[in-house]
This record gives C-alpha cells, structure tokens and sequence, in this order.
C-alpha cells in the first residue's frame, strides 16, 4: 500500500448499515427423511446489507458487502460437527438443519485496507414463534409453528468505522450502500426492537424490512427511555442524600 493511502482521515467516521440474524421453518416430512431424525428445523443465518432488493423475498441483502468485508464466520454450537464455519465470499450466509435454538458467534474480518480489527457479534438463532403461543418459556405446540411459517428474527445495525484510512474511506465511498426505504414497500408495519429480536418475528403476509421510518422510532423510543432513566437516577440521588443526612443526624445524637 502507497505511504499516502495509509493515512487516517482524523475525525471522520463512516458508516455501513446491516443486519443479521436468522429465518428458519419446520422441516417437511420427505426433508425428514434426509437428516438426523432429531432434527426439525432448516435455518438461514446471514449478514446483509440493511435494504432488501426490490420485490425480494429475503430480509436485508441488496447490496454486495464484499467490497469491505473479507469473511464472516459463523460458529454454531458444539453439537455440529466442524463448528467454526467459514464464509470467504458473498452472500454471506450460512444453512443448516437442526433441533435447537443457540447463540451463533459471528465474526466479521474487514479486507486488509481498512486495517480494522474483527468484530464478534452475538446472535440468538430462533426456530419457534415465542411470542405467538404466548408463552415464552415452553416450546410452542407444531400447530402453531405450522401457522406461523417462517420465523425471523433480524437486527439492523450500524458498522461506524472512526478515522479511517484515506485508501479505506475511499473505496467506501465508492460503494454507496443502497438506502433503506423510509417506509415499508410492502405497506406493513413492524415491531422492530433492537435488541428485541422476540419481537420482530413471523410476520403473516411477507417479509421484514428495515426502514429509516422504523429507525426513527426507535431513537424516539430510546430518548424516551433515556430521560426515564436520568429521571429515576435523580429521585435515587436525591434519597441517597436525604438518607446520608439522616445518617449524620443520627450519628451525631449517638456521639451525645
Ligand atoms: C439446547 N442449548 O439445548 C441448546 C443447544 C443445540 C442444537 C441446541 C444440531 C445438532 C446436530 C443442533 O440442532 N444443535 O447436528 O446433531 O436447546
């Protein structure tokens, strides 16, 4: 690399936005016959670009990451056999069948340029439609799960890359993510929770899609909740000192 491109860009930071997380749905019973008889489940567990391509049924993906991300690996739980999985091009995704739900490692390695380090990113896998049976704990009954159809559980997120090298930044800006919509194409409304992926599930009638519309939302509702709890934090401040208080008043009675 030329001395010039290994240059930061001092306080300039640049994002790119994903998502990650999992589909998955009941194995049909001629798919049965070709796996582990334990197994119930086939699940898609992918890193994508945050827009969906037009009129695609896949959540996220518009956008081929490869132009900053070199591999993401995926490693599932001990119980499959060659556990750390290794994707070196797009899409950056990874199936299988299984039986239960674990917490997946996914690690992204930018390409050498950038000179960032890798990051991990923890995803719960979910096979069944929690929510839907109401109850959280149990494992919800096959009718309801045939019902639900397709699970997904997907986050957005934002990649900030702070002070980045001018050789990197470039070839960044070279490569416009696509915008999410400002409102669903579809027309549906989502929950959409981050770091409630319980929440954004099983959507009768399509699939999920991040939109900018649903980002704001989401900033009010972490303002909201922020102010609560600098709100909360004041009232435990304010009854601390009238406890410290209270203290020394008795103290100082207990010295005479
Ligand atoms: C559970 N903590 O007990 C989880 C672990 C592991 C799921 C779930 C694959 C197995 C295989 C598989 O579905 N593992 O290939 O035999 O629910």
């Amino acid at each position: 690399m030329a001395n010039a491109d290994r240059v930061r860009v001092r306080g300039l930071s640049i994002a790119r936005p994903i998502v990650y997380g999992n589909s998955a749905r009941l194995l049909t019973s001629e798919e049965r016959e070709n796996v582990p008889p334990e197994h119930t489940h086939r699940w898609t567990v992918a890193l994508r670009s945050a827009a969906s391509a037009p009129g695609s049924d896949i959540v996220g993906g518009a956008d081929d990451l490869s132009y900053f991300i070199k591999r993401v690996s995926f490693k599932l739980h001990e119980t499959y056999p060659n556990p750390m999985r290794n994707i070196d091009k797009p899409p950056f995704e990874l199936s299988e069948t299984g039986w239960g739900e674990f917490e997946v490692h996914i690690k992204l390695h930018f390409i050498p340029e950038s000179g960032e380090k890798v990051i991990t990113i923890y995803h719960h896998l979910k096979l069944h439609p929690w929510s839907l049976s109401g109850d959280t704990e149990s494992i919800p009954p096959l009718e309801v799960a045939q019902k639900a159809g397709t699970v997904h559980s997907w986050q957005y997120e934002e990649i900030v890359f702070n002070d980045p090298y001018q050789n990197f930044l470039n070839i960044l800006t070279n490569n416009p993510p696509t915008p999410i919509p400002r409102t669903n194409t579809s027309g549906r409304t989502i929950p959409f929770h981050i770091g409630n992926p319980a929440s954004f599930e099983s959507l009768k009638g399509g699939v999920p899609e991040f939109t900018s519309l649903l980002e704001k939302d989401e900033a009010e509702r972490l303002d909201k909740a922020k102010k609560l709890i600098i709100a909360e934090q004041e009232k435990t401040r304010a009854l601390l000192i009238a406890k410290e208080k209270e203290l020394a008043r008795l103290q100082k009675m207990l010295n005479g």
